[in-house]
């Protein structure tokens, strides 16, 4: 007897900063579910062999290392904060940075204190919701002061007396501002990241293979242009040397005016308005940039 290869098991977070982008970038990938009823967990996908598991963030890691999922999409900080550093390397690996979810693990200190830098945290409280990524930096920093482990609200805790400094997310820096914080240090770089388990079968490999090239090609896509002129024949070495990775366009000879050419090229880097104005005083003329759906090679 046959058996059917397994679908895809991927967690990606029920709703929070996460849900939204993970979920478009499935879609972008060509994946698609039905909108979640009745708080369902899980869901199937249609387009690609694939089911789909909505669960809170910090649970992520754990059904990816125990094997109740393949693969998932989480902040590399909750990652970080879950890994277990006493046993002999984490089965769950980091297979792409995703680009959204950007953010910084911090400490911060009230504005008006006189801590200036990480060593001035000796003997310190430092309240924090990532007490195991904080104590392996401060380990490694040889700062010795006291970690204080809240679940929420960590800005909070320097005001009410809890702590003389935080270990936090920071995205804009407004929480920390209206809290009248400062940053004195970050601890981790975070972002989103494409997880699984190191130890999958052949045919969830090849299912996890398929899925990230649409993966690479969507974000390779989302941050590429497509870029068309028409530019006097003059005009060419300079524009190739405006455009940002424009060794290869593509010159076509126009019928209807023998001295000009059309360029199309695609720039893996965002054009901005200045380049336009450049391209523009070069002779270039009706200039169009647009996005890019899907790119393989
Ligand atoms: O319910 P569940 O447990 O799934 O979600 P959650 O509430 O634990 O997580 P959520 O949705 O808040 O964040 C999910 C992930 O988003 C985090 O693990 C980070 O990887 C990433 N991320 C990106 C952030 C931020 N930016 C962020 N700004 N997570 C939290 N914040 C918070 C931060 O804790 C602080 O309170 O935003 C505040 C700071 O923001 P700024 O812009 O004022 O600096
Ligand atoms: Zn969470």
């Amino acid at each position: 007897m046959i058996t059917k290869p397994q679908n895809l098991r991927i967690a990606v977070q029920k709703s929070g900063r996460l849900n939204a982008p993970s979920m478009q970038l499935l879609e972008h990938c060509g994946i698609h579910f039905e909108s979640v009823r009745n708080g369902a967990l899980s869901l199937k996908g249609s387009g690609f062999p694939i089911d789909l598991f909505l669960i809170r963030d910090d649970n992520i890691p754990g059904f990816i290392r125990s094997g109740l999922c393949d693969a998932g999409i989480v902040g590399l900080d909750v990652l970080e904060e879950t890994a277990d550093t006493e046993s002999d390397g984490d089965n769950a690996v980091i297979l792409r940075p995703l680009g959204f979810g950007k953010c910084r693990l911090s400490i911060a200190v009230p504005t008006a204190c006189g801590i200036v830098g990480p060593q001035d945290l000796n003997a310190k409280t430092i309240a924090t919701s990532h007490p195991n990524i904080l104590r392996r930096y401060l380990k490694r920093s040889g700062i010795n002061a006291i970690v204080t482990e809240l679940s929420g609200s960590v800005e909070i805790a320097p005001a009410l007396g809890l702590a003389d400094a935080i270990c936090d997310l920071v995205s804009t820096g407004q929480t920390l501002m209206t809290n009248r914080l400062r940053e004195l240090t970050t601890v981790l770089s975070s972002e989103a990241v494409l997880v699984c388990r190191n130890d999958l079968s052949p045919d969830q490999e090849q299912l996890l293979n398929r899925l990230l090239q649409r993966i690479d090609s969507s974000i390779r896509a989302s941050r590429s242009r497509y870029i068309m002129m028409n530019a006097p024949k003059s005009s060419v070495d300079k524009i190739k040397e405006i455009l940002p990775g424009m060794e290869h366009p593509s010159i076509l000879n126009l019928s209807h005016d023998q001295e000009k050419v059309a360029i199309h090229t695609v720039a893996d880097e965002p054009i901005f308005w200045s380049t336009l104005e450049q391209l523009k005083l070069a002779g270039a003329s009706s200039i169009l940039v647009v996005p890019i759906e899907k790119i393989i090679d």
